[in-house]
């Protein structure tokens, strides 16, 4: 894997991705796409790691979207739109599907597959200076890695619709009030911020945060009995595992628990 474009790094059950390629606001080309791939691909069978923080370099931006220079070439080229689409779509899937809980740290723009990028991570934590719009219809496309649908299922279709068609820039605060990033903070305590969620979250049972995540993600394709039926069978299974054996033992008897 290439050092410069992506930056991945392994620190004490977390991992860090980030985009550098500062000179290009860190915009998705086919490499830095690549590259996202072969992380994922590292990550999904390490049950060491249960945090994955994606975030751009550079304080302008956290991804300005595709490589519009890129885009370029691929007009008049038949299927290559689809393919590329479908290409960039399955990235992303495979970056939702990671069993680590996924955190987008996001400064300054985060702009059509910038975004899409930050929604197919679990949640978002944005400065108070990152800017939110999908502005592909500024070029004559759409979103194109799954943003129509991951915006919609967010804020609801009714929001979804209006900010893809109008492609409107949004605030932080603004991408708060509709649920689209789940806290805003100041930029200079961005990263700590981060951090002391994801040490939040790697302090808990791993199996069990694992499982949440997955539970949660069912419900997407499922009725709502039938999530609570996956529930309970998950639930079920974590009973017998030795991690509530530690959990539960270690309240009963007062002490911090081992995972
Ligand atoms: N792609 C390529 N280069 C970019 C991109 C981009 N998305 N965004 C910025 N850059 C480059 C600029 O070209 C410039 O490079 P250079 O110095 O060589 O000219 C450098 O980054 C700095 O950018 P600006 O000079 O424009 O900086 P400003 O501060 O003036 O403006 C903005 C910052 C507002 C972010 C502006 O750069 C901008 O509007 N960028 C494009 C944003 C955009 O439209 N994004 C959506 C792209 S389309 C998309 O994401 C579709 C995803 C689905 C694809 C599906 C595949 C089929």
């Amino acid at each position: 894997m290439s050092e410069n474009i992506v930056h991945f790094e392994i620190k004490n059950k977390k991992a860090y991705l980030q985009i550098n390629r500062p000179n290009a606001l860190n915009a998705l080309n086919k490499n830095v796409l690549t590259e996202i791939r072969d992380c994922c691909e590292i990550l999904k069978d390490n049950k060491q790691i249960q945090v994955l923080i994606v975030s751009g370099s550079g304080d302008k931006s956290f991804v300005a979207g595709a490589d519009i220079k890129e885009l370029q070439e691929l007009h008049n080229q038949n299927k290559e739109g689809e393919n590329f689409s479908q290409w960039g779509a399955e990235i992303f899937s495979k970056l939702e599907q990671l069993p680590q809980i996924t955190i987008a740290r996001v400064q300054g723009f985060a702009l059509g597959g910038g975004l899409e990028l930050a929604l197919a991570c679990d949640f978002i934590i944005a400065s108070e200076k990152a800017r939110f719009s999908l502005p592909e219809v500024t070029l004559g496309l759409i979103p194109g890695f799954s943003g129509t649908q991951r915006l919609a299922k967010r804020i609801g279709s009714a929001k979804a619709i209006e900010w893809i068609v109008t492609a409107e820039r949004y605030s932080a605060t603004e991408a708060l009030a509709c649920g689209l990033v789940n806290h805003v903070v100041k930029s200079e305590d961005l990263i700590a911020f981060t951090e002391q969620i994801a040490e939040k979250i790697i302090k808990n049972a791993p199996l069990a945060v694992k499982t949440a995540k997955k539970v949660i993600q069912a419900s997407e394709d499922s009725t709502f009995k039938e999530g609570c039926d996956i529930e309970s069978k998950h639930f079920g299974l974590l009973l017998n595992q030795s991690e509530s054996a530690e959990g539960i033992s270690a309240f009963i008897e007062k002490r911090p628990a081992q995972f």
